[in-house]
């Protein structure tokens, strides 16, 4: 091995670890590699050792410095949401609240505020996969010209527990389990429904968990709600309780729970991918927001109490009021800096935005400070450029701590003073007019460590959203506490879900006891006797569907052989229907089409199963028909696509694979015409009425 000299010219020569060399130009500053602390490097490729085959010396301050700082690149994951995918973007006020706010992000119509949301599971790792079922985080921080908004909630309107110190409880119940540290990212096992037996107050929140909701076919395709009770304080600082909404544009979609297990392992990080892509692409997410608005008075007279996060206010009841937008339009440019950094508070609200007496909360108000302190590592988080208020300045006498950026001038670090008397800097003082307040309440209340018993009905909502729910999710939710419970192994947990279960619905705790196969339990005694409520179809997904190819990616399969005339017609109309297509093929170097031409591959068929897409074609010629006959891959992609009730246009050659496949002829199944107009008309819907040829629902 030769090892040469760097020239230290204008040109100079790295040497790999090979022996050969790299030629770069190192001379302009600009481009030059440093070390952290701007010393130029000579040589990214070797050591500096004792002779060409002796040991490493310790003087190597560039070894050493490369080095630790990789050592120390990790930082501790999110306690809960470790696993999140992010973007950049703008909210827009479309019309005024001015009447309940003087917040001017709610009432400033026609402002444009950047925004950065952070999507995330709940309880797996940051490594882990994008679909197990699982609540969604959706984060949204709101650089506002009045300091930063964070609303930090989720795709679920109601949460698991009604008090804060129930949350580390709750967490560590989902979690893998202590011992012996599985299963990750999912809830189907005995510690966490073991927690949920006992807690009839989850029940409600159980019932959004385990719809169709858990499993999101895309980030992009999910609701977002605030959760907690929030209150809105006007000119006269008169407060109205708020809750916040978030519609997405693309409709709520899910997919199946069979798919979405299949999905974990095509494609790991399926929902992180299709957001990223689509704002590459410069199709943009987007979702309404909206406010339901409830006086005093309103709250008072609801028959159950708004301060309880395991209740829901129907949209039957208060309509939602849509008051502006969201896009989101750029990726972030670095995940870790950006994503990872990102660190939401509850807390951060500008003036006429306020808190409510809801004892979830009012924990929360607490703990998300807290966790940045362990997770980033300083009390100076806020100085990350992301977590940075940008739409106004910030300033206070806070100073030093750990990886302070900021140069503060001058004496004074205190207030008052009267520095500026003497012509010094004498900073910043407080704005009673325009400064942040909080509502003024009376408060005299006993010292008390107790619920209050208007939070004591657990099933009544519950009911509420299962009897609310189409006959196709009714299924869909018992089947899925079936699996979870098939999970559990201590029967005593079992029983005690399916007792609760009971005062939810007759019909579900027996469609669940029958998927168990198991002696149905009498209903366990619930503190206060459901009662029905007037079912709501904003509870919905299945129906509201928007019956469309928006957003959405379908898979064309191809062979050597096969008609292009065919393979451009479903492009072209798909296209057209705003979805995007992917040319699956069975090798990466894609296929020779019958008139000669090449067709390249967007994916290889053994790493691209149709359950990444939501609707498939197969193209293809006699002989490449026959021979995916014997691929099982092939097979799977055919019968997946039919079991995940997807639309199949396939050209008459393609036809013995389906049978392969057991694809019996539906609606959904159609031969290809020269302008797939019959296949995109079946395309933009799932085939619900397939469901029950194909799997064993509870
Ligand atoms: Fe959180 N939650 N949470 N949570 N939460 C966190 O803060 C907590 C709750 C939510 O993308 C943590 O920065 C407590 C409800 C989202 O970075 C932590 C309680 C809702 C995210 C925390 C709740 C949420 C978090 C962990 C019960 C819906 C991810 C990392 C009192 C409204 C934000 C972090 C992101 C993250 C505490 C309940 C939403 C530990 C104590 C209800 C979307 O502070």
């Amino acid at each position: 091995m030769t090892a040469r000299k760097s020239s230290g010219t204008a040109k100079s020569v790295a040497k790999t670890g090979q022996g050969g060399e790299l030629h770069q130009s190192a001379s302009a500053p600009e481009s030059r590699l440093t070390t952290n602390h701007g010393v130029p490097v000579s040589d990214n490729q070797n050591s500096l050792k004792a002779g060409r085959r002796g040991p490493t010396l310790l003087e190597d301050f560039v070894l050493r410095e490369k080095i630790q700082h990789f050592d120390h690149e990790r930082i501790p994951e999110r306690i809960v949401h470790a696993r999140g995918s992010a973007a950049h973007g703008f909210f827009e006020l479309t019309d005024t609240l001015a009447e309940f706010s003087r917040a001017r992000i709610l009432t400033e119509v026609g402002v444009k505020t950047e925004v950065f949301t952070r999507f995330s599971t709940v309880a797996g790792g940051a490594g882990s996969v994008d679909t197990p079922r699982d609540v969604r985080g959706f984060a949204v921080k709101f650089y506002t010209r009045e300091g930063n908004w964070d609303l930090v909630g989720n795709n679920i309107p109601v949460f698991f527990i009604q008090d804060a110190i129930k949350f580390p409880d709750l967490i560590h119940a989902v979690k893998m389990e202590a011992d012996r540290g599985y299963p990750q990212a999912a809830s189907a096992h005995d510690t966490f429904w073991d927690f949920i037996g006992l807690m009839p107050e989850a029940t409600h929140m159980i019932m959004w968990a385990m719809s169709d909701r858990g499993i999101p076919r895309s980030l992009r395709m999910i609701e977002g709600f605030g959760v907690n009770t929030f209150r809105l304080l006007n000119d006269k600082d008169e407060p109205t309780f708020v809750k916040f909404h978030w519609r997405p544009k693309l409709g709520t979609q899910s997919t199946c729970w069979d798919e979405a297990v299949k999905i974990a392992g095509a494609d790991p990080d399926y929902h992180r991918r299709d957001l990223h892509e689509a704002i590459a692409a410069g199709d943009f997410p987007e979702w309404e927001f909206g406010v339901q608005l409830i006086s005093q008075d309103e709250a008072d007279a609801l028959p159950f109490d708004i301060l309880d996060a395991t209740k829901l206010i129907p949209e039957e009841m208060v309509p939602i009021r849509i008051i502006g937008r969201m896009v989101l339009n750029r990726n972030p440019d670095n995940f870790f800096a950006e994503t990872e950094q990102a660190a939401f508070l509850p807390t951060n609200m500008p003036p006429g935005i306020d808190v409510s007496e809801d004892p979830l909360l009012q924990g929360r108000l607490f703990s998300y400070q807290d966790t940045q302190l362990s997770r980033l590592g300083t009390v100076n988080f806020h100085q990350i450029p992301i977590n940075r208020a940008k739409g106004c300045p910030f300033q206070n006498l806070q100073r030093d701590g750990q990886m302070q950026t900021q140069v503060f001038a001058g004496r004074a670090n205190y207030e008052p003073n009267s520095l500026a008397e003497a012509g010094e800097v004498g900073g910043p003082r407080e704005d009673p007019a325009g400064g942040f307040r909080s509502v003024a309440l009376p408060m005299q209340e006993t010292k008390v460590r107790l619920r209050a018993d208007s939070f004591a009905d657990h099933f009544s909502q519950a009911r509420l959203f299962y009897r609310s729910q189409t006959a196709i999710e009714q299924a869909h939710l018992a089947s899925a506490i079936v699996f979870e419970l098939s999970k559990v192994t201590l029967e005593h947990v079992r029983d005690r879900v399916l007792a609760n279960l009971g005062n939810v619905d007759a019909d579900l705790a027996q469609r669940v006891a029958d998927g168990l196969n198991v002696a149905l339990p009498k209903p366990s005694t619930p503190a206060v006797k459901p009662r029905d409520m007037e079912v709501s179809q904003a509870l919905r997904i299945v129906g509201k569907y928007p019956e469309t190819l928006v957003g959405r990616a379908v898979g064309i399969l191809v062979s050597d052989g096969a008609d292009g005339v065919l393979v451009d017609a479903v492009r072209a109309a798909v296209e057209a229907e705003g979805a995007v297509v992917k040319i699956v093929a069975p090798k990466i170097g894609g296929v020779t089409l019958k008139n000669g031409k090449r067709l390249k591959a967007d994916g290889q068929l053994a790493g691209t199963p149709s359950v990444i897409f939501d609707a498939v074609a197969l193209v293809l010629s006699k002989d490449g028909c026959t021979s995916l006959l014997t691929e099982g891959a092939a097979i799977d992609f055919a019968r997946d696509a039919f079991g995940h009730l997807k639309a199949i246009g396939f050209s008459a050659e393609a036809k013995p694979l389906l049978d392969k496949a057991g694809v019996e002829p539906d609606a959904g199944i159609v031969e290809l015409d020269k302008d797939a107009d019959t296949f995109i008309a079946v395309a933009r819907t799932r085939q619900w009425d397939r469901e029950r040829k194909v799997r064993m629902l509870a």
